[in-house]
């Protein structure tokens, strides 16, 4: 039952996070930050950064769906708009969120169709590279997506996982899967990779990389092998993983009991995140040259 926030605590698996005294225990904001007109040139200047480099790059339902939302329309969009339009689409709504939120409550958000987006903006001084998710990551890389009907199913499926893999004690094998997913996918277009991945999307230098860069790996995803892989958040990524398609990626979570792969994973990731196995589909095996030169280092 979803309706109601649990009592669980996600404490003992993750880092504690202090609650602001200003928000409930839902984690919403009372209210979207006013942005300075400097705040909304760092969005548009963002903006036109990844404009430069994604059409052609990223998915249909990407394009398409920053043109529903009317992304460039100038400034850092209002969620009250945003949602509403959403809202008519797939049923979603955006809401402003601190910071990270716990994972307990990330999950109950996402199992209702609220997608939990950052309530500030980076700097010019971080311009390039931020660890926590900003406003811009958030609703720039992962809320054009969610006016995708398939997509938005796929996403409130994975708060709904969520829980369960709390549990199991396994929440890095079915965060590897996120990763490998809603932050750093790809989907084939036309035979063609195109990327759907919002770390991708919302950032500098990885749209170029991930399609056409010699050194990473690019792989059929399936659900349980990506589960067994590593994974690094602070680097481009060694690997990643080609969805057939939304509706493909939907079916293999949906029909997957988590409770029998749960019981039949150990604690650790059994593949490293540069590997290639036997039973792979691969559609570019990865010299590997930017990490055996040491990455960002
Ligand atoms: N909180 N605001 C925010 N954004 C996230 O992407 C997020 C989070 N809390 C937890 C979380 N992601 C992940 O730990 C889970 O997807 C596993
Ligand atoms: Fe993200």
């Amino acid at each position: 039952d979803f309706s109601a926030l649990p009592e669980v605590s996600s404490d003992v698996f993750t880092a504690p996070l202090k609650r602001p005294d200003h928000v409930g225990e839902n984690w919403i904001e009372p209210q979207q930050t006013q942005y300075t007109s400097e705040d909304d040139a760092i969005w548009n200047d963002l903006f036109a950064r990844q404009m430069e480099v994604l059409p052609g790059r990223a998915c249909s339902a990407m394009m398409e769906g920053m043109e529903k939302l009317d992304l460039g329309k100038g400034g850092v969009p209002d969620f009250d708009r945003l949602s509403e339009e959403l809202g008519a689409m797939t049923g979603w709504s955006v809401i402003p969120v601190p910071m990270l939120i716990p994972d307990h409550v990330f999950f109950w958000h996402l199992a209702n169709r609220r997608f939990p987006a950052g309530n500030f903006i980076r700097t010019r001084e971080t311009f390039d590279y931020i660890q926590e998710p900003d406003v811009f990551h958030d609703v720039f890389g992962h809320v054009p997506l969610l006016t995708d009907p398939v997509f938005a199913d796929y996403m409130q499926e994975y708060g709904r996982a969520g829980w369960k893999a709390m549990r199991y004690n396994r929440l890095k094998a079915l965060g590897a899967l996120y990763w490998y997913t809603v932050e750093f996918g790809l989907i084939m277009e036309q035979g063609e990779p195109k990327i759907f991945g919002a770390g991708i999307l919302s950032g500098p230098q990885e749209a170029v990389f991930a399609l056409e860069a010699d050194s990473p790996n690019r792989i059929m995803l399936n659900v349980d092998r990506v589960m067994r892989t590593d994974y690094v958040i602070d680097d481009l990524q060694p690997t990643y993983f080609v969805i057939e398609s939304f509706e493909d990626l939907y079916r293999q979570t949906v029909e997957r009991d988590f409770d029998r792969l749960y019981r039949s994973l150990g604690p650790s990731f059994t593949y490293a995140n540069s590997a290639i196995i036997d039973v792979d589909n691969v559609v570019h095996r990865g010299t590997q040259e930017y990490f055996l030169r040491g990455g960002r280092g």
